[in-house]
């Protein structure tokens, strides 16, 4: 499997000429799969006993050594006394920095030790990547400090400022982590007043929905599976792929982390993040990015947690596993396999872009993720025996950056699991067949009150556009009253591309798809809430979206790195 991807030609397409043409890129350097263990749980991100010195502020510490943001929003009347997010947050603390001896599969003479950028915290010395995983709950803020440790000088792709956005969150503007506010100790993006070492994130930890429903609002806006990566305008594509990524799970009184409470799903070493993406390396083996071709590049090797063809041994018994495709371009099809190919086996899907379902998937026997969709699934172990070897195998072939191609067996195999232990304790995990409700679609009547916009993603002068217009940071291009609904239609007339749009800060619900002007389904696991929406040829997604909470600037862009990169994205505030 792995030969004849390695033997296949890399085809990518040149804007200059508007067709396929292949290049002769050299095949990455051969791997020894199967060596590299992953561990055996994840470690989540320990908070800081004390709050971070120097003491975080509302408004940015410029003296401090913080970057200009603007203030935070609403946070006396979150985290102040008698606040509706039960007091003051907790810290986190993380430095971006250069590891330089990073392995990418184990002691390969071809992939020698080599610089990628990661996270380190408190618990997770040595900068790692993916980062580590912040584990938060709903009603309990967060004040998240990144500082930016990188190489001022560095050479090579990717560029040493930094913004870190949290995909997802329901965060306020000045935290979100909008392209133009990066940062570091030298430089400061266009839309910051101040250059600075670290920035303080405030991620309040709320539902969608508090000024509607009061409390720490809606329950049924509940999200799970995020992660954290940078955002930095122009170069998120090679920033991300150096290393800056990393989970973010949320827990709440549905969704608890405890086998024991709530809805009971796989929890502790058994809730595990499998973040996906694709690289290329050069024959030294070196990491290697083209970041100025506007049509992206496809990797030819699949990292999982930072390493090639890792291997995780597992218990006999339900896991949960957080499946993210990371990027930057590559779409996937999961399926798991077993060791002679012959056979697949189910699980059950029980989320989207990490949302709760209303209803788990069961039996399902594939996922298909664009570019930073996620999906949570559930695998049982305990039905097969000790010993037992499984692959969690890509179907889906892409020789193009355009788009997929088509599904094909057998696939390659991307991660081997190993069933090699019973539990210490009986498993206590389920998963139930009602999981977070949806609040009710308005009514016909009420939808057709709405305002309709309409956003055309094409290309335009060999870049990328949204309404033939380039990304611009100062000039909102779409102003929303805070409080209001409307509907978004994403409409893709481009030849042959597809573009897995993505909405900061609120998420919407798919009203209806359609290819030339007929309707198509919805599939089932994208009936729920989602945050990507993926635009097919000649298809129209219409999105309902409500804006809450906070006011500001936001972007909307084309999760494909290196479109969003080369400039497919809009800016959007909210008044
Ligand atoms: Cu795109």
């Amino acid at each position: 499997m792995k030969a004849s991807l390695a033997a296949a030609p890399m085809v990518l397409t040149t804007h200059k000429a508007g067709a396929q043409v292949p290049v002769g890129l050299p095949p990455s350097p051969p791997t020894t799969p199967w060596v590299e263990e992953l561990p055996l749980q994840d470690t989540p991100l320990a908070p800081v006993a004390a709050p971070a010195n120097p003491y975080p502020t509302l408004a940015a510490n410029i003296a401090g050594g913080e970057c200009g943001r603007d203030p935070h929003q609403r946070y006396d009347e979150l985290c102040g006394p008698g606040g509706v997010a039960a007091g003051a947050p907790l810290f986190y603390e993380m430095a971006v920095k250069q590891n330089s001896s990073w392995r990418f599969n184990g002691d390969n003479a071809y992939y020698p030790p080599q610089p990628i950028w990661g996270f380190e915290g408190i618990n997770t010395p040595g900068a790692v990547s993916p980062g580590p995983t912040i584990h938060a709950r709903y009603g309990k803020p967060i004040i998240c400090r990144i500082h930016n440790g990188l190489p001022a000088l560095h050479t090579g792709f990717g560029s040493p400022e930094i913004n870190i956005h949290l995909h997802n969150m329901h965060t306020p503007s000045a935290s979100d982590g909008f392209p133009g506010d990066f940062y570091s100790g030298t430089v400061s993006g266009p839309t910051l007043s101040s250059r600075g070492s670290f920035r303080d994130h405030f991620y309040p930890n709320l539902y969608a929905g508090f000024d509607e429903f009061g409390g720490i609002g809606d329950p049924r806006e509940a999200l799970g599976s995020l992660f954290y990566h940078d955002h930095t305008e122009g170069v998120t594509a090679p920033n991300v792929l150096r290393g800056l990524v990393g989970r973010y799970n949320i827990f709440d009184d549905l969704d608890t982390g405890d086998e024991l409470t709530g809805l009971r799903l796989p929890s502790g070493p058994y809730d595990y993040p499998l973040t996906i993406s694709d690289r290329r390396f050069d024959v030294n083996g070196q990491l290697t990015f083209n970041q100025l071709d506007p049509e992206g590049v496809l990797g030819d090797k699949i990292v999982v947690n930072g390493k090639i063809e890792p291997v995780l041994r597992v218990a006999r018994r339900k896991y949960r596993f957080r499946l993210l495709n990371a990027g930057p371009t590559r779409y996937y099809e999961l399926v798991l396999q077993n060791r002679s190919a012959n056979a697949i086996y189910g699980f059950t899907n029980i989320a989207n872009d990490g949302n709760l379902l209303p209803n788990p998937l069961l039996h399902q026997y594939n996922v298909r993720m664009a570019p930073a969709e996620r999906a949570d699934i559930v695998i049982d172990f305990a039905k097969f025996p000790l010993g037992t070897e499984l692959y969690l195998v890509n179907t889906l072939t892409q020789t193009s950056t355009r788009r997929p191609d088509r599904v094909q067996a057998p696939g390659t195999r991307i991660l081997k699991l190993v069933v090699d232990r019973n539990p210490p304790e009986p498993d206590m995990s389920r998963v139930p067949s009602v999981l977070r409700p949806l609040r009710p679609l308005p009514s016909e009547a009420e939808l057709a009150t709405l305002p309709v916009r309409r956003f055309n993603f094409e290309r335009s002068g060999g870049m990328w556009a949204i309404n033939a217009r380039f990304f611009n940071v100062f000039t909102p291009d779409v102003t929303v009253p805070k409080g209001s609904a409307e509907i978004w239609e994403f409409f893709n007339a481009n030849d042959g591309w597809q573009h897995p749009i993505h909405m900061h800060f609120e998420e919407g619900r798919i009203l209806s798809k359609s290819v030339n002007g007929t309707a198509v389904p919805i599939p089932p696991n994208e009936r729920g809430r989602k945050d990507v929406f993926n635009v097919g040829e000649n298809m129209t997604v219409r999105v309902l979206f409500r804006f809450r909470d906070f006011t500001g600037k936001y972007p909307m862009h084309c999760h494909n790195l290196t479109h969003e990169d080369h400039s497919m994205m809009l800016r959007w505030d909210i008044v």
